[in-house]
């Protein structure tokens, strides 16, 4: 469709502006939240991480289609999120130490949202000991865990044996993600749960705290 074509090139082409009025544009013609999102930001964005592995964009490219991005998720996510919605169970969230990478845990944290889970973002760059004292403060249901660097995703297992080095780790199921993470490795560190995109990590969730 036209319009989000119109989307997911503002994305690749680095233009924040016309993300957010194609956003708008698009929305007022009836098409969907979850179309723009599904349609036009994940494969815009999956495009520019095809041309950034390629030597085509360099860092600055990158950031500004991750602000073009964010330009239009700000329109969307209270489409996406609904209000009223019954809250299901409790998470915090973070991306690991190490790692800048907010995108994919963001969309994760939307989602999870929408479908009903109360969320507490602990951002970016998160060491274990936020992680453990986040979850004795607020007794979350579920911990989630982004990586999107092969370094950094070694720091995960920190989390969890600092979770259990402060006796939590039997109150709370723990989540990991993000594009270098798979079921093998969630397996070897001792997770309760992976899944490889933000739609499947609803129904990961809901199934952790069985509703
Ligand atoms: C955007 C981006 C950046 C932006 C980040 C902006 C931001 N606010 O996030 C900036 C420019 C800052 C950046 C910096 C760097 N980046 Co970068 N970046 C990317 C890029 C292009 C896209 C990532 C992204 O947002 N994808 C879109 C989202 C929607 O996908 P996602 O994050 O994978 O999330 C989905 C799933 O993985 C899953 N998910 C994510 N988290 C979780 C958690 C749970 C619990 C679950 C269940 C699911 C889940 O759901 C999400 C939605 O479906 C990728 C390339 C790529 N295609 O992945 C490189 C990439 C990740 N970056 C890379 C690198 C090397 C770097 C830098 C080291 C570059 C440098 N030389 O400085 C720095 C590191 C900075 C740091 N310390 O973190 C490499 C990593 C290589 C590796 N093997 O480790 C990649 C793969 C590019 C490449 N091929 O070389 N980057």
């Amino acid at each position: 469709m036209e319009q989000l074509e119109k989307i997911k090139n503002a994305i690749i082409e680095t233009m924040p502006a016309l993300a957010k009025s194609a956003t708008e544009e698009a929305l007022k013609n009836g098409i969907s939240a979850k179309d723009i999102l599904n349609e036009a930001l994940i494969p815009g964005m999956d495009e520019v991480g095809r041309l950034f592995r390629e030597g085509e964009y360099f860092v600055p490219e990158v950031l500004v289609s991750a602000k073009a991005m964010n330009a239009s998720m700000d329109l969307i996510e209270p489409l996406l999120v609904g209000d009223g919605v019954k809250k299901v169970g409790k998470v915090v969230a973070g991306t690991i130490e190490g790692d800048l990478h907010d995108i994919g845990k963001n969309l994760v944290c939307m989602m999870l949202k929408g479908a009903g889970f109360e969320i507490i973002d602990l951002g970016v760059d998160v060491k274990p000991e936020v992680f453990v004292e986040a979850t004795r403060q607020h007794q979350p249901h579920i911990i989630v865990i982004s990586a999107l660097l092969t370094t950094t995703m070694l720091n995960m297992p920190k989390v969890i044996d600092a979770l259990k080095t402060n006796g939590l780790r039997e109150r709370v199921k723990v989540l990991v993600g993000g594009a270098p993470v798979n079921q093998d490795y969630a397996d070897e560190i001792g997770a309760d749960g992976y899944s490889e995109d933000s739609s499947s990590a609803v129904e990961l969730a809901r199934r952790l705290v069985a509703v």
